[in-house]
């Protein structure tokens, strides 16, 4: 079906046409996901976030340049709410009343911080904040803070990893760690449309061929910038392995525009 419409391109893309047409193709690559994370509950009583929010392992979150009070980058998204209803296929379920969860740092990069509202900074690990009880919903900001002595301009992704824990009557399990990913560069483009313009062709084919490493491999775009990595994975690594490799290649080939 791609043949018609890449007639009279390079060989090149006839071979990406067929790899294209063998491989199973449309996941989404890791891209920014709009909603909060959904807190819950397994059926064994361990505290669980569910697939159908904000997955942090999933995702990058792109926070914007603030200033005033505070300098680099920040948003209040993604928050976290409480799971309303039921999901037994994900073995996660609503808080029960008497539950008192919290949000414990397990780790976090230099640099980067979440405020709560009473302004409490969580940057050190053991440092928590109350969240809420079983109809919880609160957004903390998330800050990549440049006036930071350990801000490194040269980075740009931050991780924080989390536990929540329950004080409460109800004695749930903690959860298991979830790490956010946060970065400070423009990731609004479409999978596979490296230079945003609209589509994806020959332009955007020299991008892949820059970020191709090989499998496990992470990508080494000449830039030899975080940037450029960032957005060679954002682009490219369509099966969300952290690597672009000729399995990427494979689903970046059906998403041939021209
Ligand atoms: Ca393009
Ligand atoms: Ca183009
Ligand atoms: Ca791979
Ligand atoms: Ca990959």
């Amino acid at each position: 079906m791609y043949a018609s419409r890449m007639a009279g391109k390079s060989s090149v893309l006839w071979i990406v046409v067929a790899l294209g047409s063998a491989a199973g193709v449309s996941a989404p690559a890791r891209a920014e996901h709009q909603g909060d994370v959904w807190v819950g509950r397994t059926a064994g009583g361990q505290l669980a976030l569910t697939p159908s929010g904000y997955v942090p392992e999933e995702n990058y979150r792109v926070l914007p340049p603030v200033s005033g009070l505070l300098h680099g980058w920040a948003d209040d998204d993604p928050g976290f709410d409480a799971l309303q209803t039921p999901e037994p296929q994900n073995n996660v379920y609503p808080l029960q009343a008497g539950c008192a969860i919290r949000l414990e740092v397990v780790a976090c990069d230099p640099a980067f911080r979440a405020i709560d509202a009473a302004y409490q900074i969580l940057d050190e690990p053991g440092e928590s904040t109350y969240l809420g009880g079983s109809s919880l919903h609160v957004h903390l900001t998330w800050h990549v803070n440049s006036d930071d002595p350990l801000y490194d301009p040269t980075q740009c992704v931050w991780q924080a990893t989390f536990i929540l824990r329950d004080t409460g009557s109800t004695h749930y399990t903690p959860s298991a760690p979830f790490t956010f990913s946060f970065t400070n560069v423009d990731l609004s483009f479409d999978a596979g449309d490296y230079d945003d313009d609209g589509d994806v062709d020959l332009t955007d084919y020299a991008a892949f061929e820059d970020c191709l490493a090989g499998p496990d491999t992470p990508p080494q775009p000449a830039a030899g910038t975080c940037e450029a990595e960032l957005r060679c994975l954002v682009s490219f690594d369509l099966d969300d392995d952290e690597d672009v490799d000729l399995a990427d290649f494979a689903q970046f080939a059906a998403l041939f525009t021209d």
